[in-house]
């Protein structure tokens, strides 16, 4: 990359160095930014030196709106919404912050004239992957619109040193590799070395009457960490405000121990130091199931802890009195990873600032409100009670009591009955036992709510049916939704254009204002303008394949894809399934007329989960068998692409025709993957799953391809003793695919390597693939009829995108203010710098 200094650039300071935004103005800050903070001169400054030269001037522009809004929110006294989350999977934030700033244009410009190429240093930036996967990506979507919708808010979480691993594909098999995302610096976190928060672990409790009686106790613990904060600004589209997301690293409190240093355990001590430190080391790279691993707990009460401690900080600065503390904030808790902050608030009230319980109780019970996101029994997290006696001594004690109270109410409910008693209490006393979280976050919350209306439904009468039989009046639907500024408009320019040629940009504020492009579904030219855009981005996918898999696919083809992470539940085999089917015909009949097409997936499959990988390596297989058979004679490809993430999906979704949105019905929470297909005009094959179920009633029946047992269905069948070979023995069809992978055709002869995966599907077959095939392959095959008619499949593409309104994270978000937090927004006024 060559690059030009501005020689002779006139320094007449028109504007502000850090905040305007002229083409001279932008130029000089770029350089200024390479050559004192980079400490590099062009000529032999990297991609990355530029990158992030550039990011900081982005930042400039971003820390008055920042700092505008801290003062701002400091002198109002706002009500807040604090949101706990041990995941937020954010994406790369140059391109987003040069959209919510609206400087793109101003920036590339800059940019080209310094010789530079903006996309070179966008796709230079290492995503902070801090997330799993939807749950992560949920709570970046919803900063985004607390920022817009300018409601004042933080986010609090855990700033891991290494996020979600990359995954490389070696021989057709998932290999994970660490994620090093601060190798080469953050330019969008301030350290702030001054915020730390002791956390202690370990010890024990002792109580004491004080002198005026009392009771007291004193939590004596082994070690104590401190958390320290390091912020990103999030700014909101278009407007000044500019949230605050603090996540907390792990420190020790002495670099060294300095009495096991003078009594020669050196080594000792440094290997506590690092224990200590491990804390914030590596996020869980799992998504929905979970063992029972101390890191874990620690992680979770290290967040929560620091997290409120600096809330109390922030409060005590104003208002002595903390038993108004829940008037000014209000905690969501994402899942129950932070779940364990209920208990932590009661110790912080009650044994540090001397709270009488019920005021504490009082306060607790109004801060929190728990939503939860997933209904799988594998996932709800509980932990030993003796792991929670080692490490959380004070917190057991807190709990029992918490939970003695509630199950005292729950008496006068269930006068003589111990089931639903057993069921409730906070404590599992079936075998070992075990504190769950679930229950600690129900009883300690104000509102409880799920994310689809389908998932909302369910855990009112299945998992958490107790609670809502006791507390009715605390459960809501709040289903999900996606940013359009990170899902349209930074990764669909092309698509924005188009649109916003039409209808103005309001839609990007209102994704409502969307409807108005329903007419133009019928308008010959717009439709073929949308074909265009369309296909230019499955060019650019087609590019992009090329380039990491040396796969070469036909951008004409019809571009089916399932990205999500690779589980059972999601039955990324069923759609292997299918190929195989069509493969088959293809063989049984070479000349056979079918729609071209190419199928794309991509998503990381948790290290420990030997049946997800062994997915990955069937999809690879089949892909290298049908990918080069000359049968098939480019009819049919097969892509696996490596290392799915945020980045990666900003591609993926504008180059969609189909989106697989296939899970067993009743197990996918929401979904929002499916949203961002749909938004950017894929059009939706998906089982009445999840958020699948209020897309298909929004698009309209006539534009969704629905499939398979509903979720009443499953359950019956379930009751009745389903018997997957039934239905294999009754399809041939089925019967010859499953077989032709049982035979090594796709795996060299190996005749094993499949095994695991077909007896699986043989004898149990846990999520229903049998029972669902055919209506998936009938289903598919009005699909590709459907592709034949391309004036009416842009037509149904059009009004997928137009009806998508309802799907905005901003209703989601005005949703949650509305019901459950009653907050506000709150304007913010430029102050002008730092004078
Ligand atoms: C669910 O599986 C949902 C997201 C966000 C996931 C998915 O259906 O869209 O949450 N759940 O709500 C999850 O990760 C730990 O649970």
């Amino acid at each position: 990359m060559t690059s030009l200094i501005p020689e002779g650039c006139p320094i007449v300071a028109v504007e502000d160095d850090r905040t305007g935004t002229s083409l001279e103005t932008l130029k000089r800050a770029i350089m200024d930014n390479l050559f004192y903070l980079q400490a590099r001169f062009p000529s032999v400054a990297s991609r990355n030196d530029f990158y992030m030269a550039l990011s900081y001037t982005v930042r400039d522009r971003l820390l008055q709106r920042w700092i505008s809004t801290a003062e701002t929110y400091l002198q109002q006294g706002s009500r807040t919404v604090c949101y706990f989350s041990a995941e937020f999977l954010l994406g790369p934030h140059l391109g987003n912050n040069l959209i919510n700033l609206g400087i793109r244009q101003e920036v590339e410009e800059a940019v080209n004239e310094l010789g530079l190429d903006i996309e070179e240093l966008l796709n230079q930036e290492e995503e902070p992957g801090l997330g799993n996967g939807g749950l992560g990506r949920l709570a970046a979507c919803y900063l985004d619109s607390m920022a817009t919708l300018e409601i004042p808010s933080f986010g609090y979480g855990i700033r891991y040193e290494f996020g979600i691993f990359d995954q490389e594909i070696r021989d057709g098999w998932q290999v994970e590799v660490t994620d090093r995302w601060l190798r080469y610096g953050n330019p969008w976190e301030i350290p702030r070395p001054e915020v730390r928060m002791p956390v202690k672990f370990g010890g024990h409790t002792r109580s004491y009457t004080d002198s005026d009686g009392h009771y007291r106790v004193i939590w004596d613990a082994h070690h104590v960490v401190e958390g320290v904060a390091y912020d990103t600004p999030i700014l909101g589209y278009r407007v000044n405000t500019a949230n605050t997301l603090r996540l907390w690293r792990a420190e020790a409190v002495e670099s060294f121990d300095f009495q096991a240093f003078n009594t020669g355990n050196y080594y000792g001590a440094v290997r506590d130091k690092i224990t200590s430190e491990n804390i914030t080391k590596v996020l869980y790279p799992n998504d929905e199931p979970l063992q029972g691993k101390e890191l874990r707990l620690s992680q979770q009460y290290f967040f929560s802890s620091s997290s409120l401690q600096d809330m109390i900080r922030i409060y005590l600065q104003h208002n002595p009195d903390l038993s108004k503390f829940h008037q000014k904030f209000t905690v969501q808790l994402n899942d129950t990873h932070p779940a364990i902050s209920v208990a932590e608030l009661m110790r912080l009230l009650v044994d540090d600032h001397h709270l009488d319980w019920n005021t504490a109780w009082n306060v607790t019970q109004h801060t929190f409100a728990y939503t939860n996101h997933t209904l799988l029994p594998e996932a709800l997290e509980k932990w030993p009670i003796a792991l929670f006696q080692y490490l959380l001594p004070r917190h057991l004690e807190i709990i029992f009591e918490i939970n003695q109270r509630f199950l005292d109410q729950v008496r006068l409910h269930y006068p003589g009955q111990s089931d639903p008693l057993a069921r409730l209490s906070i404590i599992d006393e079936s075998g070992e036992r075990y504190v769950r979280m679930a229950n600690l976050a129900c009883v300690g919350s104000y509102a409880i709510n799920g994310v689809a209306a389908l998932h909302t439904e369910l855990l009112k009468a299945t998992v958490l049916h107790d609670f809502y039989q006791l507390y009715p009046e605390r459960f809501s639907n709040k289903t999900n939704g996606v940013t359009p500024r990170r899902w349209v408009v930074l990764s669909n320019p092309g698509l924005t254009g188009l649109i916003s040629e039409q209808i103005g940009d309001g839609w990007i504020k209102d994704l409502d204002q969307l409807g108005q492009l329903e007419p133009l579904a019928n308008d010959h030219h717009f439709r073929a303008c949308w074909g265009k855009t369309k296909h230019d981005n499955k060019v650019a996918l087609a590019e992009h394949i090329q380039a990491k898999t040396g796969i070469i696919v036909d951008p004409n083809s019809l571009f089916d894809i399932q990205v999500k992470r690779i589980h059972e539940y999601k039955r990324q085999h069923l759609n292997v399934l299918h190929i195989i089917t069509l493969y088959q015909q293809i063989k049984d009949n070479p000349h056979l007329d079918i729609t071209p097409r190419t199928f794309i997936f991509g998503g990381k499959a948790a290290p420990g989960y030997f049946t997800a990988k062994l997915m990955i390596k069937l999809i690879t297989a089949v892909g290298d068998v049908v990918n080069r058979d000359p049968d098939v004679a480019g009819r049919l490809k097969v892509v696996f692409l490596p290392d799915y993430n945020v980045t990666f999906g900003q591609r993926v979704y504008p180059a969609a025709d189909l989106s697989e949105q296939i899970s067993t019905a009743g197990l996918e929470a929401s979904g929002t993957g499916n949203m961002k297909f749909s938004m950017n005009g894929a059009l939706t094959i998906g089982t009445l799953d999840g958020a699948n179920v209020e897309i298909r009633e929004e698009v309209g029946a006539e534009n969704f391809f629905l499939f398979g047992l509903t979720t009443p269905e499953v359950q019956a069948l379930g009751a009745k003793g389903y018997q997957p070979w039934d239905y294999i023995q009754s399809n041939p069809q089925l019967k010859r695919v499953l077989d032709l992978i049982a035979s090594g055709h796709f795996s060299h002869g190996d005749t094993n390597l499949f095994q695991p995966l077909l007896s699986g599907l043989w004898n149990q077959d846990k999520y229903y693939l049998m029972a669902d095939y055919q209506s998936y392959i009938d289903c598919q095959q009005q699909v590709s009829q459907a592709y034949q008619n391309r004036e009416q499949w842009l037509a149904m593409s059009i009004l997928n995108t137009a009806r998508m309104g309802k799907f905005s994270s901003d209703r989601s978000i005005q949703d949650y203010c509305r019901d459950i937090w009653h907050v506000s927004p709150v304007i913010i006024k430029l102050n002008g710098g730092y004078q």
